[in-house]
């Protein structure tokens, strides 16, 4: 537990200590003021809170401050805590009942997609789940051997097609592939793509329309890979991949190299999508399932 703690204490120390973590510091040990409101405004909305989730943190903290007759700052950081954890959700168990089950995994150029996989293969891998893996982004050569060289060292089958030929076609042997192989997991890559270009996400319904037709009923989820340095911008392009294809969860990566980890707040309430993984740096153990309690923690961690 400790190890967990300490892992996500390191991942989240950029937005704790551009933001959260000073909190601690303005809270001292001083007389709550009308000062204090507005600084502790502030830190939320720098800390990519949204407007609408600083707003709702600051009506509870000042009513819990009339009824529980809070007079001390310092007494306003328990309150910021709990209020802050109430805000999150502990992920659904994953639902990977169907065999196989389909993954389809989606996000905007470069937000880890090709990685998570990896990491998240690795991480079924151990608990013995039998995994192919499909490369439907095609745009690039070097998109399919990055994918090909995470499936060599993990042992997994890489399906993949010709350079620019039809992502929906490497998706649809994908499928059949993993069906006629009886493993438990498909994942399937697909390219990066911006979520303002219409062709692009036009192609991505077709692909996931695709893996329909290839096992029907599938994919049975549509995992979003949002990059967590990107703050609010996120949401935007979470927005626009909802519309296009049934995103079933969220997974935060680069948490680690963000200073704005407070988006995961704002993707709860906004999007109303779990967060099912965090991505906490580079190594394959630094993809965690998301854990709120350990999350509040790490960014209120002013050490
Ligand atoms: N520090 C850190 N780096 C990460 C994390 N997840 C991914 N990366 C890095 O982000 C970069 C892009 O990752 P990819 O997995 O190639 O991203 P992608 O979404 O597949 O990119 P495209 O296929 O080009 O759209 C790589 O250098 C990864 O190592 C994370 O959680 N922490
Ligand atoms: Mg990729």
């Amino acid at each position: 537990m400790a190890d967990i703690l300490s892992r996500w204490r390191a991942g989240l120390s950029k937005t704790s200590k551009a933001t959260f973590g000073q909190i601690a510091a303005l809270l001292g040990a001083t007389e709550i003021k009308p000062d204090t409101w507005d600084d502790l405004e502030a830190l939320l909305i720098q800390a990519d809170l949204g407007l609408e989730t600083t707003a709702s943190v600051l009506d509870e903290l000042k009513r819990l401050t009339r009824t529980e007759g809070l007079t001390r700052a310092n007494e306003l950081t328990a309150a910021l805590r709990a209020d802050l954890r109430k805000r999150l959700d502990s992920p659904p168990p994953l639902n990977l009942r169907d065999r196989p089950s389909v993954i389809l995994v989606v996000g905007v150029n470069g937000s880890g997609k090709t990685t998570t996989i990896a990491k998240l293969a690795a991480r079924l891998q151990a608990e013995r789940k039998s995994i192919l893996l499909g490369a439907a982004d095609t745009f690039r050569a070097a998109a399919v051997d990055q994918l090909q060289v995470w499936g060599d060292r993990l042992k997994v089958e890489v399906i993949s097609g010709a350079p620019e030929s039809d992502p929906g076609a490497v998706a649809f042997n994908a499928v059949q592939a993993g069906v006629a192989r009886g493993v438990d997991v498909i994942m399937i890559d697909t390219a990066g793509r911006l979520h303002t270009r219409f062709n692009l996400m036009e192609e991505l319904k077709k692909v996931n329309r695709v893996v329909g037709k290839a096992l029907p009923g599938s994919p049975h989820e549509v995992w979003l890979v949002l990059d967590a340095t990107t703050g609010q911008n996120a949401l935007q392009q979470a927005r626009a991949f909802k519309d296009a294809v049934n995103v079933t969860g969220v997974i935060l990566s680069k948490l680690d190299s963000s200073a704005r980890g407070g988006m995961a707040f704002a993707i709860q309430k906004e999007l109303g999508l779990p967060i099912l993984f965090a991505g906490l740096g580079e190594k394959p153990e630094d993809l965690q399932p998301f854990d709120p309690d350990a999350f509040v923690e790490g960014i209120l961690s002013s050490s």
